[in-house]
């Protein structure tokens, strides 16, 4: 490989390197190694009070599913460790779930006793973190009925290539610099 293809290949390296680090936002994994459970108790609270949750990080459930799940709660069943009113309920025993709002995000096992027992967490993303609205997540009506309101979805298949448009505000001074290192990269090429 001649001087100028390999100096090309650098570019395009960099600017892909730069946009992917853009694009994706942290992935935590619920407990650390303990995972989604109620063995050995883990400290669902000192795991989420460890981490500074943003806009559209990822918490990652995994688990049994034989013997657990994860409920998404308004912020009064999470404290009754009431999984009747499910926001949202995720079984698989890998469920990545997508933090796409600002405040707190509930999420209990709804397996009986397992949430009493502690298999509960409230995931909270400060206000001031660089999300797109600093709206604090609303609570749901109660009484159900309404869409899900924490913003609280299944994560969505990675997309490493997608534009810079594409990407979460908040970065677009960090996309800006990658869409210009993605036209470098492309007149270099061309
Ligand atoms: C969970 O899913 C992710 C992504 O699909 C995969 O990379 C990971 O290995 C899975 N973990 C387990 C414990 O199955
Ligand atoms: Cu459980």
């Amino acid at each position: 490989m001649g001087g100028g293809a390999a100096r090309r290949v650098a570019v395009a390296a960099l600017a892909v390197a730069v946009l992917v680090g853009v694009a994706s936002a942290a992935v935590y994994e619920v407990g650390d190694k303990a995972g989604w459970t109620v063995m050995g108790n883990p400290n669902y609270a000192a795991w989420a009070s460890s981490k500074k949750f943003h806009v559209n990080d990822v918490v990652v459930f995994t688990y049994n599913k034989q013997f657990h799940n994860v409920v998404a709660a308004s912020k009064a069943d999470y404290k009754n460790c009431d999984a009747s009113k499910p926001i949202a309920t995720w079984s698989t025993g890998n469920d990545s779930v997508v933090l796409k709002t600002a405040g707190h995000h509930y999420f209990l096992c709804g397996f009986p006793g397992h949430c009493a027992a502690g298999q509960k967490v409230d995931i909270r993303i400060a206000a001031s973190s660089d999300a797109p609205s600093a709206a604090p997540t609303p609570e749901p009506a109660a009484g159900g009925g309404s869409k899900p309101s924490s913003g609280a979805t299944a994560a969505p298949a990675p997309h490493p290539n997608a534009a810079p448009q594409a990407l979460p505000a908040g970065s677009s001074v960090a996309a800006t610099v990658a869409a210009s290192l993605l036209s470098l990269a492309a007149a270099v090429l061309a």
